[in-house]
């Protein structure tokens, strides 16, 4: 079988093979802009979207990408090559893969190579949405200020230099004020990131720059901008070198950058689109009046789940989530976190039966197809760890709950930043505060509570004696024994508790 690049131009041959766009993408109108092109939106919001657009009426939501960083060179490069065509490769659970070129990414924008070119296009009249996939670090939210971080050198880059913006905040604010002095009314902006909350997040942070940025455009936002919350759901591994061959092999498709994920999605988003929106539910997304609850269960058991067995994990010496879940041991401490320290905060949820919730997330991890990166999971903790995990340490203070699990898997963290896994294997950390998370590590070899002064992340937690405590028992426990001794030790004494 012949090789086919992927592109507009070879699209009908391709669709011979797998699925492709139905629609003809040239009539599409943008309908939104969409910043961070990463491998989760184009799983998620770029599949529903497809799926929408296959619907001949619906013309007028593409999605104009945009690569906001310099580090996105490599997949602006590779969309705009491929005419913003992509691979969608499901991994489903008897191991066979389904295939589909995806087409609603109709254009693609490198803001570093033109800002203005976005901010136009941000404040152009058929853009009715701008959704965000920025990572939860890139709020610019600081844990233990709860504000909005002015020192950021970025933000200081971006108030100087409104017009050559370099933060989402500084592009987002040029293209409002281009609105608001064209008089164009209503625009959405929604993020896509797994933060409680994450609607009024990002109003928030946005409000807070625009005051000092732009103060006359603060009223023009309460008005005219929206900016619904939502839950987002779909693991997404990195894509490996062998998934871009096995396409080829399989298909003869030769795609620089497919995605690969799980079978399983999901987006509950709540129905506050002040510009229109598109019929999303008619493709699987859920809209609801308060999606407040669904973030949480999701953040607080998916995502802190990821986070447990991506640290112990890591420490074991595993590198992927499947093999971290499938260890017996693992596995029964995350049930024991999920049951003891998580569910209590949670309380009832509409429709939703948390057991088999709690018990499709094991399945989930466990899908020894999909080849989930421990590295993936285990980088940028530092932004991940206030979201997924604290949240339930403080609701469990507050109701005298117990926190012993949680203190472990900080502990975990703590000795996982020394950088060396237990088979003493160099560990591959990737994390905007490396250095520090590797200082307070090397510290808390003495003094182990010297890795709860990272104010950025505990906030005011370290000074709680009760978690401190129980944190550092468990890190002198890790150190004088290992995870898995630990594990086994937990597990027993929780064992018939509850
Ligand atoms: C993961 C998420 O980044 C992480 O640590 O927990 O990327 C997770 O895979 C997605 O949120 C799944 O929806």
């Amino acid at each position: 079988m012949e090789n086919l690049k992927l592109n507009n131009k070879n699209l009908s041959a391709i669709s011979e093979r797998v699925a492709t766009p139905k629609y003809d993408r040239a009539t599409i109108k943008t309908g939104i802009v969409h910043v961070g092109i990463g491998g989760f939106h184009r799983a998620h919001e770029a599949l529903y979207t497809d799926e929408l657009l296959q619907d001949e009426s619906v013309k007028d939501w593409g999605i104009c990408g945009v690569a906001l960083l310099d580090f996105d060179t490599k997949i602006y490069n590779t969309l705009k090559e491929q005419d913003g065509l992509y691979t969608l490769i499901v991994k489903e659970l008897d191991g066979t893969h389904t295939k589909r070129v995806i087409g609603s990414i109709t254009e693609c924008l490198f803001a570093p190579e033109n800002p203005t070119k976005v901010i136009d296009k941000m404040a152009s009249p058929e853009v009715k949405i701008i959704t965000l996939t920025i990572t939860e670090g890139g709020y610019n939210y600081n844990e233990a200020t709860k504000k909005f971080d002015f020192t950021n050198p970025l933000i200081i880059h971006d108030l100087e230099n409104p017009n050559t913006p370099k933060t989402i905040f500084g592009y987002i604010t040029q293209a409002l004020k281009l609105r608001q002095e064209r008089g164009l009314k209503g625009i959405t902006i929604q993020s896509c990131d797994n933060i409680q909350g994450n609607g009024h997040m990002t109003q928030n942070m946005l409000l807070t720059y625009v005051a000092k940025a732009a103060p006359g455009l603060v009223d023009w936002i309460h008005e005219n901008v929206s900016f619904p919350n939502a839950m987002v759901d779909r693991i997404t591994p990195v894509t490996a070198a062998e998934d871009i061959t096995h396409l080829k092999t399989t298909s003869g498709i030769d795609d620089a950058w497919p995605v690969v994920c799980e079978p399983f999605k999901q987006w509950v988003i709540e129905d506050n689109f002040i510009a229109g929106r598109p019929a999303w539910e008619t493709v699987g997304a859920q809209f609801v009046e308060d999606v407040v609850p669904y973030e949480k269960m999701k953040l607080s058991l998916l995502n802190a789940g990821h986070s447990v067995l991506g640290l112990l994990g890591a420490l074991m010496g595993y590198n992927t989530i499947d093999q971290a879940v499938n260890n017996p041991n693992i596995r029964t401490f995350l049930t024991h976190y999920m049951d003891v320290e998580v569910t209590p905060t949670l309380g009832e949820l509409e429709g939703i039966n948390l057991n088999d919730y709690k018990q499709s997330l094991l399945e989930r991890f466990g899908n020894i197809n999909i080849k989930d990166q421990i590295d993936r999971i285990c980088s940028e903790t530092s932004a991940k760890f206030p979201i997924f995990i604290l949240p339930t340490v403080y609701s469990q203070l507050k109701n005298n709950g117990s926190i012993q699990l949680a203190a472990f898997v900080t502990a975990a963290w703590a000795i996982y930043s020394l950088g060396t896994n237990e088979n003493g294997e160099t560990l591959n950390i990737k994390d905007a505060l490396k250095v520090q998370l590797n200082e307070k590590a090397i510290e808390a070899k003495q003094n182990p509570t010297a890795f709860l002064e990272i104010d950025t992340v505990f906030g005011k937690l370290q000074q709680n004696k009760q978690f401190s405590e129980a944190y550092v028992n468990a890190y002198k426990n890790i150190t004088n024994n290992n995870i898995e001794a630990n594990l086994i030790v937990i597990n027993n004494t929780l064992k018939n508790t509850y």
